[in-house]
Formats: C-alpha cells, sequence, structure tokens
C-alpha cells in the first residue's frame, strides 16, 4: 500500500506549492480541504479574515477561504481514503481487543484468587478464550469458568470416594492376608504330614515292593486245578479256581496225585456221610464237603467245561476192592437255561460205558424239577437223586450210598457195565455197592 501512496503524495505536495498563498495556512488545511470541500463551496474568492479569540497582543489565527475549485484527483485517491478508513478501523479494533484482554485479565486473576485449586491449564485457556471473544462476552467466560469448576468439584468428591473405597479395601485386603497366612500354615502343616506318610510308605515300599513286581506273574487266575501246575502244588487239596474272570471265584478239590494230578474233581463219594437227594437248587449251588462227600454244583461244572474242552474220569470202587474207571474224552454241561443238559463221548477205560448210550444229551432232573423222559413219572424222585436221567438210568453216580450189599429197588449208586452185575436179578438178588466215586476232569491238553 505504501508503494501506490508514494506518487500521490508526491504529487499533492507538487499542488500545494503551486497555491499562490501563505505555504503556513495551505498546511494547516490541508486535510480540512480535503475532508470538507463540501463546506466550501459557497465561497467564490480567495479571503483572509481573523479566526477564533484574539490574544492579550491581538495576534488572532486568520482563516483563508478559497475559491471554489475542482481538481481532478487520480483513482489512486480512492485506495487511499479506503486504507485510511481501514487503518481508522483497524486502530478502533486494536483498541477494543485491548481493553477486553484487560478486563479478561483481571476477571481472570479474580477467579484464580477465589479457587485455590486452579491449575495453570484452566488459567491458560480462560485467557486464551478471552483474547479471542469481545468485552461482551465476557459472561460467557465465566460460565465456563463456573462449569470447570463445578467439574472441580465433581472430580473432587469423585476422588475422596475413591479414597475412602481404597481405604475399605486396604482393610479388608489386610484381612485376607491374616486369613491366608492362617491357610499357608494349616497348608503347610498338612503337607508336612503328608510328606512324613509318603516317606514312610516310600521305606516300605522299597523292602517290601520287589516282591510284588514279579507276583504278576502268580496272580493270573487259575481256571482249573491243572493251573496249578508248579512242583509246591503237586499235593491233593482245596483250591481256589476262576474258570470265569466274569464269574466268582470258588473253591474246588484238586487231585494232584493221580494219573499225571491237575484233576478238577466235581463229585465224590466216600463215606456216605452226606446225603444226595437234594433239591434243583441244591444241585445247582453244590453241596457237601470238598474234603469228603460232595456235589460240585452245577454252575460250577458248567463254568468249568464251557471254556475248555474237558475230560471227564470216572473212578470206581466197590465194597470187595474192586477200581475200575471210566475216561470220556469230551465232557460238557450246559448252563440252567438248558437244565444243565450233558454233553459226553469218547469213551475209554476199564468200567464200561455206562453213560455215553443212554444219557447222552440228557437234561438233569432232581425230584423237584422233572426233565427226564420217563412220562408216567420223575426218576429222580423215583431213585432219590439228581442226575441226568433218561427212561431212567444205565448209570447213577448220585444215588443212595450203601455200606453194603443191598436189595429192593436200585437206588444205590449203580454202574450198569459192572462186572458181574447183570446177575443181579430184581428182587432176589442182592444189589452191589460202590465204596468209592470220584467224577474228575482235566483240560483235554493237559500234559503233565
Ligand atoms: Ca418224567
Amino acid at each position: 500500500m505504501l508503494r501506490n501512496m508514494r506518487p500521490i503524495l508526491a504529487w499533492m505536495s507538487a499542488l500545494l506549492v503551486a497555491v499562490p498563498l501563505g505555504l503556513e495556512a495551505a498546511v494547516s488545511g490541508a486535510t480540512g480541504v480535503l475532508g470538507k470541500s463540501s463546506e466550501l463551496e459557497s465561497c467564490s474568492q480567495v479571503k483572509l479574515r481573523p479566526a477564533g479569540q484574539c490574544g492579550d497582543e491581538e495576534e488572532c489565527p486568520y482563516q483563508i477561504t478559497l475559491p471554489p475549485m475542482t481538481i481532478q484527483l487520480p483513482k489512486q485517491f480512492r485506495l487511499l481514503e479506503k486504507t485510511m478508513k481501514e487503518l481508522q478501523s483497524l486502530k478502533e479494533t486494536v483498541r477494543q481487543l485491548r481493553s477486553a484482554c484487560l478486563e479478561c485479565g483481571q476477571q481472570a486473576d479474580e477467579s484464580i484468587r477465589r479457587d485455590t485449586s486452579e491449575t495453570p491449564t484452566k488459567k491458560d485457556h480462560g485467557r486464551g478464550d478471552s483474547s479471542r471473544s469481545a468485552p461482551s462476552n465476557s459472561s460467557s467466560s465465566n460460565d465456563v469458568i463456573q462449569e470447570m469448576q463445578t467439574k472441580m468439584s465433581r472430580m473432587s468428591n469423585s476422588l475422596k470416594n475413591a479414597r475412602n473405597q481404597i481405604n475399605t479395601m486396604q482393610v479388608k485386603l489386610d484381612m485376607m492376608n491374616g486369613l491366608s497366612q492362617n491357610v499357608e500354615e494349616v497348608v503347610d502343616r498338612r503337607v508336612a504330614n503328608l510328606t512324613g506318610v509318603i516317606n514312610k510308605l516310600s521305606s516300605t515300599c522299597s523292602t517290601e515292593c520287589a516282591a510284588a513286581r514279579s507276583a504278576p506273574q502268580y496272580m493270573i487266575a487259575h481256571r482249573d486245578c491243572s493251573d496249578y501246575s508248579d512242583l509246591k502244588h503237586r499235593i491233593n487239596g482245596v483250591y481256589s479256581v476262576t474258570p470265569d474272570v466274569r464269574n466268582d471265584t470258588f473253591e474246588v478239590f484238586c487231585d494232584m496225585e493221580s494219573y499225571g494230578g491237575g484233576w478238577t474233581v466235581v463229585q465224590r463219594r466216600v463215606n456216605g456221610a452226606v446225603s444226595f437227594n437234594r433239591t434243583w437248587a441244591e444241585y445247582k449251588k453244590g453241596f457237601g464237603d470238598l474234603q469228603g462227600d460232595f456235589w460240585l454244583g452245577n454252575d460250577k461244572i458248567h463254568l468249568l467245561t464251557k471254556t475248555k474242552d474237558m475230560v471227564l474220569r470216572i473212578e470206581l470202587e466197590d465194597f470187595l476192592g474192586v477200581r475200575e474207571y471210566a475216561k470220556y474224552d469230551q465232557f460238557y454241561v450246559s448252563n440252567e437255561f438248558l437244565n444243565y443238559r450233558l454233553s459226553l463221548n469218547g469213551y475209554s477205560g476199564t468200567a464200561g460205558d455206562a453213560m455215553h448210550p443212554k444219557h447222552d444229551q440228557k437234561f438233569f432232573t432232581t425230584h423237584d424239577k422233572d426233565n427226564d423222559m420217563y412220562p408216567s413219572g420223575n426218576c429222580g424222585t423215583y431213585y432219590g437223586s439228581g442226575w441226568w436221567f433218561n427212561t431212567c438210568m444205565s448209570a447213577n453216580l448220585n444215588g443212595k450210598y450203601y455200606i453194603k450189599r443191598y436189595k429192593g429197588k436200585r437206588d444205590g449208586i449203580f454202574w450198569s457195565t459192572w462186572h458181574n452185575i447183570t446177575s443181579e436179578y430184581y428182587p432176589t438178588n442182592y444189589r452191589r455197592a460202590f465204596k468209592t466215586v470220584t467224577m474228575m476232569i482235566r483240560p483235554k491238553t493237559y500234559a503233565p
């Protein structure tokens, strides 16, 4: 702008020099002529007359009146006028801003003095708002400050509450620490006790478990007497066997000495101390004394014969001292659902085959359960025995135990192929009695 004004000012200086009047008067009224030209339009010629009050020495100021004059000004004069107006406007704005800034600063200082918790950030913020606001916005600045004070107050209260909560939590934490210490003491004591027990067990194990480690070799289930094959078991007696691990273990009498041993005895008659005239349930479960007369039990005989191919050996001795045997290479007794049906075959021996022809595939009958082939009655009832009766028998090893020959109904222990037995005619002749009977089984694959 100054670059544009420079030729204008030079032109004005030349104009004033050209006026044929006192230089002082022209200079003093220069701006007035320019700003108030309309007031001078009535003057027709140049006049010089006193103006204002005169002093003591009558020195009065004089006013010069110029005739109407039209001067053609270049268009840049509009820029000058505009520039002057803009300058005046800027000056006024600066003045107002300065005034507003002073008032705002005073208010901010007062606010700072009222609010002891005021922060420098807030003060700067307040002044920043004021510097951008006119004096009329001071009330809004106060509102902002009050709002911030309210927020500060709320934050202060929140902080107080938080502090109270922290104190409460601290108290609880102290209590928890106390409890934790107690629990730790209890746990430590328990762990110490357990450690002692474990150490004790460990020391015990170090001396005794060596034998236990080798124990599984001897804990294989003995399915029957033939599984007791080691030398220390070569003695007749009662042993435990588990033919089927899904069923119970039970005791049997093992003949470990006769004919290679390994025999599981399922029936024996030696003294007649035990009656064999028993019910279905008794034959099912077994009865008698394993060391004397007994029936092992149909369920147990079934278990013993179902998992292995078994050989049946029957030993007979009469009171005359005659000893014979009958051996069957196949012997199997079905379960109770099939009425303990007998399967046997493959006879060999000296007593004759009194069993297979009439008793193979026959069901078991007792006096309270008639499964025989005799339609008019119960063979079990008639002969006082439980057996695989047909119509009714050619052998009955569960008959009555007679200690000597007898007459009448042949209800004693009977083996129809025994020597000279065909000469016993009913009812005149005596019946032969048997001193001992043994039925024992062994796996077909058994090798002594
Ligand atoms: Ca019948």
